[in-house]
C-alpha cells in the first residue's frame, strides 16, 4: 500500500474523532507594546476565555484552539464593536425592525414574531473581520492588533433578508440596503456605524437576517437579538442589534464607507464589486480572501519525534477549497494535507496532515489553501493602509523531543 493510501484511510477516522487539543494559554508574541499590556485571557457575560484585546469598545479574539473545529461554539466567538455604546439585553426589550427607505413601497416596522413568521434558512459560514491577522502585519498598522482569532464559523439562521425586503416591497431603483444597529458613539463627533450592501447581495437568498447562532438565540455581543449575515463577506457588513433597514436608490455617503474598510482598486481580487461605492482607486473590502490556519498544534508546544497530527481549517469567499499543502519546514517544501468533506461554500473545511518520524529540533509549520477558482494565498502581503487581508501563511513554531 502505498503511503498516500494509509493516510487516507487512517485520517478519515481521526477527523471524525473530536478534538482533544489543549486550551490557547500564551500571549501572541506578535503583539505590540500598547496591546499587549491589556491582552489576557479573560471571560465575559455568555463568554469564555476570549483574548482581550481593546476593553472599550469591546475588542476579543477568539483563542486560536476553537478552530480545531468547524463550529465556533458561542462561547467563544470573538467580539467586534466600533463603538462603547453597547446596548445591553434589557436596551434590546421591545425591540424592532424597521424597514423603510425611498424605494420602498410600504415602509414596515417588524416584530420579532413578524420575523418568526418568515421561512427560515440556516447558513453556516465563517464571520470575519477585514483585519484579521493585522497584529502580523510589519510594520504594524493602525487598528485592533487582531491575529489569528478575528473569526468565527456558525450556523446562522432566520429569515433571508430578501424575504424581509418583500415585507415592504422594493421599487426597481433600489441601489444599496442601508444597515443600522442599536449601538451608538459615546464622544460627539463619532459617526454612527452604519453600512450598506448592495441590492444584488442583499437579494442573495444566503443573506439571511439571523435570530439564532448554532441553533441558540444570539449572544449579546455577537447581536442580540438580530444581526446581519452576508457569507463570503467580511464581517464589517454583518450588522449587529439591527433595527433599521433602508432600500435606497443612493450609495450611503459616511465615514465606514468612504473612508474606513477601503482597500486600493484592483488589490484583491472580487468575482462582484461593489459598484456604487468604487472611486477610480479605492473600493469597498468585500469578499474575503483564501486562508487557513493550523490549530493544533499550537504555537510553541512539543510533540513526539514519532510523529503527531497537523491540523486545521481553510476557507474562502465561497468558491470552496481545494488543496490544502503543509510545510514542516518553514515553507521550503510542501505536502498535500487530507481535507475533511465540504460543510457548505462559506464554512470552514478542515485539513490533517500526520507527520513521519522526524528528527528532535525546532519546526516552522505552515499550511496554503488553494481555492477551486485557483486563489492560492498570497506569499508577501498585499500592503494596504487599513493592513486588510492579511492571508499569508502562518507560520507555528513547534518543537520535537
Ligand atoms: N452594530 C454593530 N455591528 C457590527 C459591528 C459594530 O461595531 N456594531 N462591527 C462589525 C464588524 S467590523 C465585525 S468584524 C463583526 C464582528 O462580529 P462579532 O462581534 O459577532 O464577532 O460585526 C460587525 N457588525
Ligand atoms: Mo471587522
Amino acid at each position: 500500500m502505498r503511503r498516500r493510501d494509509v493516510i487516507a484511510g487512517a485520517g478519515a477516522a481521526l477527523l471524525a474523532s473530536p478534538s482533544v487539543a489543549a486550551e490557547s494559554t500564551t500571549i501572541p508574541a506578535e503583539l505590540p507594546d500598547g496591546t499587549r499590556e491589556i491582552a489576557q485571557y479573560v471571560n465575559l457575560p455568555d463568554k469564555r476565555r476570549l483574548l482581550r484585546l481593546v476593553d472599550r469598545p469591546p475588542n476579543y479574539a477568539s483563542p486560536v484552539d476553537v478552530f480545531t473545529d468547524v463550529v465556533t461554539p458561542n462561547d467563544r466567538f470573538y467580539v467586534r464593536y466600533h463603538l462603547a455604546g453597547v446596548p445591553s439585553a434589557d436596551d434590546m426589550d421591545g425591540w424592532t425592525l424597521s424597514v423603510a427607505g425611498d424605494a420602498v413601497k410600504q415602509p414596515v416596522r417588524l416584530k420579532m414574531s413578524d420575523l418568526l413568521d418568515l421561512p427560515s434558512n440556516d447558513v453556516l459560514s465563517v464571520c470575519q473581520c477585514a483585519g484579521n491577522r493585522r497584529g502580523l502585519v510589519d510594520p504594524h498598522v493602525a487598528g485592533v492588533q487582531w491575529t489569528d482569532g478575528g473569526m468565527g464559523c456558525a450556523v446562522w439562521s432566520g429569515p433571508a433578508l430578501r424575504d424581509v425586503l418583500k415585507v415592504a416591497g422594493v421599487k426597481p431603483e433600489a441601489l444599496e440596503v442601508w444597515l443600522g444597529g442599536a449601538d451608538k458613539p459615546v464622544m460627539d463627533g463619532t459617526p454612527p456605524f452604519r453600512k450598506s450592501i448592495p441590492m444584488e447581495k442583499a437579494l442573495d437568498g444566503d443573506t439571511i437576517v439571523a435570530i439564532a447562532m448554532n441553533n441558540a438565540p444570539l449572544p449579546q455581543l455577537n447581536g442580540y437579538p438580530a444581526r446581519l449575515v452576508v457569507p463570503g463577506w467580511v464581517g464589517t457588513y454583518w450588522m449587529k442589534h439591527l433595527t433599521s433597514i433602508e432600500v435606497s436608490s443612493s450609495p450611503l455617503k459616511n465615514f465606514w464607507m468612504q473612508t474606513a474598510y477601503r482597500v486600493p482598486a484592483g488589490l484583491f481580487p472580487v468575482t462582484r464589486p461593489f459598484q456604487s461605492q468604487a472611486t477610480p482607486t479605492t473600493v469597498p473590502i468585500t469578499e474575503l480572501v483564501v486562508n487557513s490556519l493550523i490549530a493544533d498544534p499550537l504555537e510553541g508546544q512539543e510533540r513526539e519525534r514519532s510523529g503527531f497530527n497537523i491540523q486545521g481549517i481553510a476557507w474562502d469567499r465561497g468558491a470552496g477549497i481545494d488543496r490544502v499543502e503543509v510545510s514542516i519546514d518553514g515553507g521550503a517544501n510542501w505536502q498535500d494535507a487530507l481535507l475533511d468533506r465540504p460543510l457548505g461554500p462559506y464554512a470552514y473545511r478542515r485539513f490533517l496532515l500526520q507527520t513521519e518520524l522526524m528528527r528532535p529540533g525546532t519546526y516552522r509549520l505552515m499550511s496554503r489553501a488553494t481555492s477551486h477558482t485557483g486563489e492560492r494565498q498570497a506569499e508577501r502581503f498585499k500592503a494596504n493602509p487599513g493592513g486588510y487581508h492579511n492571508n499569508v501563511p502562518r507560520p507555528i513554531a513547534v518543537t520535537v523531543v
